[in-house]
């Protein structure tokens, strides 16, 4: 039956990524079932939006971090396309911030604009990262720095340029990211900065400079950039995050000055939040998402 839409409502399509580092289901992996089981649909359909779900699977049983990681954007960009193509919102909820590229796939990188909240850079590249995590390189692969190759194979994606970034909320970096971030051109709005200027007066310069060189964005939210007095989004969450009252507030300065073509929600670990206080601040900022682009 079809369902229609409340007249606020959205048409959504939610998009299930379970995998962190090729594993399914497992550490970060665990977060998008963990929302999905505990109640998301059914939140944002009381909300009046209209919600469909789906899970993106990888495809081939031997998993491999990296070839899984890009085998699952390759089917990530196909899905947030084809909800685009249909009208609806795309809203991924994925274990791994690399789930970017895919969305950007589908988005069409080469127009849109990227501001991406983390307590982290995501920005090492194979050449200055010494845990060998791929997701600690997703914005340096975002920005066209590293695994170029492969990211080519995700269809709609072409790295975006470092003045179309903003990134948010940062509080830890790596030596050698660091390096590559202060010699980007990328936005960077680190935690203390905010803790300093607040909300506004530190988000409000960044995006009225990123709004003179695109309209539309792709929303990135890694959980973990919420401040660890909220709870702890994964195993690498950190103290001097935001807030969820600042997170809606950013929120609120980016709905007023730019079209955001997808959302995603990543890096959720459910097994460090056992009360479930990240789980429930994701559910009050996803609603507060749907609510300031309606
Ligand atoms: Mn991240």
């Amino acid at each position: 039956m079809f369902q229609i839409a409340e007249a606020d409502g959205m048409h959504i399509q939610l998009i299930e990524v379970p995998y962190d580092s090729g594993w399914r289901g497992i550490r970060m992996g665990a977060g998008p079932g963990y929302f999905v089981e505990h109640g998301v649909v059914e939140k944002l359909r009381a909300a009046g939006h209209v919600v469909e779900l789906e899970c993106i699977e990888a495809q081939r049983l031997f998993l491999a971090e990296n070839y899984t990681a890009f085998e699952l954007n390759r089917q990530l960009a196909t899905h947030v396309r084809a909800a685009r193509e249909r009208g609806a919102m795309p809203l991924v909820l994925a274990g791994n911030c690399n789930s970017a590229l895919g969305i950007l796939g589908g988005c069409e990188a080469a127009q849109a604009g990227v501001i991406w909240f983390d307590a982290h850079g995501d920005f090492n590249t194979p050449e200055t990262t010494t845990g060998g995590f791929l997701d600690g390189m997703g914005l340096a692969i975002a920005t066209g720095r590293c695994w170029s190759p492969l990211a080519r194979s995700i269809s709609g994606f072409t790295p975006v340029p470092d003045e179309r970034v903003l990134l948010v909320g940062v509080r830890q970096l790596d030596d050698g990211e660091q390096e590559l971030l202060v010699r980007s051109r990328i936005t960077l709005l680190k935690g203390e900065r905010i803790r300093a200027l607040g909300i506004s007066g530190s988000l409000e310069p960044a995006l009225d400079g990123l709004r003179a060189h695109v309209q539309h964005v792709y929303l990135h939210i890694d959980l973990d950039v919420l401040d660890t007095s909220i709870g702890r989004a994964n195993s690498y969450a950190e103290p001097g995050g935001l807030l969820i009252e600042e997170m809606k507030q950013a929120i609120t300065l980016i709905a007023r000055r730019f079209d955001i073509a997808a959302v995603a929600f990543t890096s959720y670990d459910p097994s460090g939040d056992p009360a479930g206080h990240i789980f429930r601040a994701g559910i009050q900022i996803m609603e507060h998402v749907l609510t300031a682009v309606s």
